[in-house]
């Protein structure tokens, strides 16, 4: 039977994540983890605080729970990581070699580490980013998801661990708050929108970014967990396309629905970085390996993030 430890379950993808994982293996099953404890204390399902940081605790619960997988989420995203590159380093690096070590010790079968678009850098084809391909990322985010990588391929090669990864594009999802990453503004829009019909985007009009609906980003995640190992021929991190579109084009999305919404410009610091990644990614490796295909567009998307948002929000002129 599976027993699965998730860490960072309270953030964006986790909250959708864990959902999914408690449909699949059983809510008894699954243990949801965060440095932070649940709003009013309304988790559905366990839930445990842990610091990742805390390798004796961890080791503890996974004794204490006959773990058997573990999805290992807890990170600083790109935006807060340029903010404390220190903590950023500490939590994405250290936490991650304490899950790897850990999992190496419990013999845990599978393991599930998320890496990013950022692991990319100005250096590399900007459309139909390959798989592999020059990265040189400029972020202390991306160096520590390159580094990840680098490690997670370390592990499996070296202890024949089983360690599976997806560079994510920025993730859009109505379950958790934006958590710090610069592709969150295509979050933070759609809050906005249905707050106040106006949104001012701190990345240029025209910057395309590839992104993703969380609930594919979610299927991508079971998808690749389920894959049979032997047709897995990366070693690293499989890159994953989803939709790439600017802010100009994702409010266009939301006029269709709110035409009174508006949207203004004030590039900062996270221009800097968003200018730095892929405009689009290739995603062959996945579509062959294990048949990934991508099911939301953005208009898709911003149907549904509008309908999910509506209900937790005051509504402003949704039509
Ligand atoms: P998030 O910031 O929304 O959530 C991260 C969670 O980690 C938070 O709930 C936070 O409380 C927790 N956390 C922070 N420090 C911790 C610690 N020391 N111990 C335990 N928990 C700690 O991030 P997310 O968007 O849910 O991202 C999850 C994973 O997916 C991360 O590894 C991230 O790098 C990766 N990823 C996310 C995106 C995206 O667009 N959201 C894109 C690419 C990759
Ligand atoms: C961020 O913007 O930091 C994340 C990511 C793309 O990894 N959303």
């Amino acid at each position: 039977m599976d027993r699965i430890l998730v860490t960072g379950a309270l953030g964006q993808l986790g909250t959708e994540l864990v959902v999914a994982l408690q449909g699949k293996y059983g809510s008894e099953n699954v243990f949801a983890t965060d440095i932070h404890t649940p709003l009013n204390n309304n988790f559905e399902g366990n839930f445990l605080t842990l610091d990742v940081l805390d390798k004796r605790s961890i080791s503890e619960l996974i004794r204490r729970h006959d773990i058997t997988q573990i999805y290992h989420l807890a990170a600083i995203l790109s935006a807060n990581a340029e903010k404390s590159p220190e903590l950023a380093w500490r939590i994405n690096m250290d936490g991650l070699i304490n899950i790897l070590e850990l999992a190496k010790e419990h013999h845990i079968q599978k393991v599930y580490w998320p890496s990013s678009i950022a692991v990319f850098g100005p250096d590399c084809p900007k459309d139909i980013t390959p798989q592999n391909t020059i990265m040189n990322p400029r972020t202390i985010y991306g160096i520590t998801k390159l580094a990840g990588e680098k490690l997670c391929a370390y592990y499996n090669a070296k202890f024949d661990m089983d360690i599976r990864s997806l560079r994510y594009p920025g993730l859009i999802g109505h379950g958790a708050l934006p958590g710090g990453g610069t592709t969150d503004y295509a979050v933070e829009i759609y809050h906005a929108a249905l707050k106040d019909a106006k949104y001012t985007s701190p990345i240029a009009a025209d910057t395309a970014l590839p992104m993703m609906y969380m609930p594919d980003a979610v299927r991508a995640t079971l998808e690749l967990m389920d894959a049979k190992k032997e047709y897995l021929t990366v070693n690293t991190s499989y890159n994953l396309a989803g939709i790439s579109f600017t802010p100009s084009e994702i409010a266009k999305s939301i006029q269709k629905s709110m035409p009174d919404f508006i949207i203004n410009y004030e590039p900062d610091f996270r221009e800097t970085i968003a200018s730095s990644w892929p405009n689009s990614i290739d995603d062959s490796a996945a579509s062959n390996d294990w048949k990934w295909k991508v099911a939301y567009d953005l208009d898709g998307m911003t149907r549904e993030m509008i309908s999910h948002l509506k209900k937790k929000l005051p509504p402003v002129n949704v039509y």
